[in-house]
């Protein structure tokens, strides 16, 4: 059984309740972060050092940083078709959930935190228009990449890439505040994704 630490709301925390979902992996949740039981605790500091979520507890193994519950659940469960075992094919897989966790995650917290939100201390003006230049960047990136005629980021079949591209590209539909070009393929793409029920449940279920 996974026990899954962090609340339903967390961006980090719904990338694995969907590939959960995707795989039909049984799971129990409980609420910690902002709004719930604080990960500065003593409890949850000895599980994650970092006082961040999601925390994943199963097979004896505290896991903790997203993209790495997503692989090893997907290596743990024989998901190949999501997480290819050829080194040809995972590659692609893995530049796509790198570039999230390093370009995006720092072009988000100006566009979406500091200017949407307005939570110190990424509200700071020059990180703002930053972020929000970054996350244009790299919007306009994905939809020349898309543009190529591929439904999905690695090409035809949906992969463990499309779930934190999946919650980026929610992000960018709902953020606001600043002018953003028209991306006919990611939307497109934010449509396809939106035929899987998994997707709908924890990417686009009205949260940012
Ligand atoms: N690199 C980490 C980032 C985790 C992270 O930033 N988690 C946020 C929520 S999305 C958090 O713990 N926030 C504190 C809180 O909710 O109290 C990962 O991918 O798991």
């Amino acid at each position: 059984m996974i026990r899954l630490l962090g609340r339903r709301s967390s961006f980090n925390v719904r990338k694995v309740l969907w590939l959960c979902d995707e795989l039909g992996l049984p799971f129990t949740r409980e609420d910690w972060g902002r709004g719930f039981t604080p990960t500065t605790t003593p409890e949850f500091l000895r599980l994650n050092p970092a006082a961040q979520i999601p925390v994943v507890l199963t097979d004896g193994l505290v896991l903790r940083e997203s993209h790495a519950i997503l692989r090893y659940l997907c290596l743990r469960h024989g998901a190949e078709a999501l997480y290819p075992s050829d080194p040809a094919k995972r590659v692609f897989v893995e530049q796509w959930m790198d570039w999230v966790a390093y370009d995006l995650t720092h072009a988000m917290r100006g566009a979406f935190l500091g200017g949407q939100l307005k939570e110190p201390p990424w509200n700071n003006p020059w990180f703002v228009d930053q972020g929000r230049r970054d996350f244009t960047h790299c919007i306009g990136l994905l939809e020349r990449e898309l543009a190529s005629g591929k439904p999905y980021a690695c090409g035809d079949a949906f992969t463990l890439a499309d779930i934190p591209l999946g919650l980026v590209v929610n992000r960018w539909f709902a953020v606001q505040g600043f002018d953003k070009p028209d991306t006919p393929h990611v939307s497109a793409y934010f449509e396809r994704l939106s035929e899987r029920p998994a997707f709908l449940a924890h990417g686009r279920n009205g949260l940012p």
